[in-house]
């Protein structure tokens, strides 16, 4: 077996002092360089997008952070402005190792699409182009780890499920946001769709 490490989404915005904090979002990032070493392939996610992103509750006139609100391709939360491209917020955490990654894919880019999987926007149709990638690479295996573990870590392991690879997430190198339940509601999808949860 091909196996790789995708590094979900571990950016300034996403740690302490960030946008869009994760509480205790940097603890993770020694246990994640460690895990490097052993991977076949390295892959960081970064989320990428351009100021006045529709899935901003300030590009909604009366709407706020944690807000819902109906998209054309579904229900979606409001956030606050983060990773706007080419901010420090969007920069990976310095303490990230960025040497060993062979990709850095980057996500949320289209103005009117949100992406919190690394494999579909959330349309749950455009794809980023990570599935060739892998399955060019021959990598059948994937080691998940990141932020959040209730948003990004999930779909993406949904979706790297339902594509047919083999998918465990190492919960111990993950946090998560855990709004209105979404904790559970993730670790219930990811179980659902036969992702293994190791390492808590
Ligand atoms: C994420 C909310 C908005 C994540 C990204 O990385 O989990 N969450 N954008
Ligand atoms: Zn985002």
């Amino acid at each position: 077996m091909t196996n790789a490490l995708i590094v979900i989404d571990v950016q300034n915005d996403f740690c302490p002092g960030g946008a869009l904090a994760v509480p205790d979002g940097d603890g993770i990032i020694p246990g994640i360089n460690a895990l490097m070493a052993e991977a076949d392939a390295v892959i960081l996610t970064q989320d990428w997008h351009p100021a006045g992103h529709s899935s901003f509750a300030s590009s909604h006139a009366g709407k706020a952070p944690y807000d819902m609100i109906d998209m054309p391709y579904g229900p979606q939360v409001l956030w606050p402005d983060h990773c706007i491209q080419g901010s420090k917020g969007a920069d990976f955490h310095a303490l990230l190792d960025q040497t060993s990654a062979d990709l850095i894919i980057r996500k949320g880019y289209t103005p009117s699409i949100d992406s919190y999987s690394a494999f579909f926007e959330n349309d749950r149709t455009t794809p980023t182009g990570l599935e060739g990638y892998l399955r060019t690479r021959g990598i059948t295996h994937l080691t998940m780890v990141g932020l959040a573990l209730d948003f990004c870590v999930n779909y993406s392991a949904v979706d790297a499920a339902k594509l047919g690879f083999q998918v465990d997430v190492r919960r111990d190198l993950c946090r998560a946001i855990d709004m209105n339940g979404s904790l559970d509601a993730a670790v219930q999808a990811m179980t659902g769709a036969g992702v293994s949860l190791t390492g808590s």
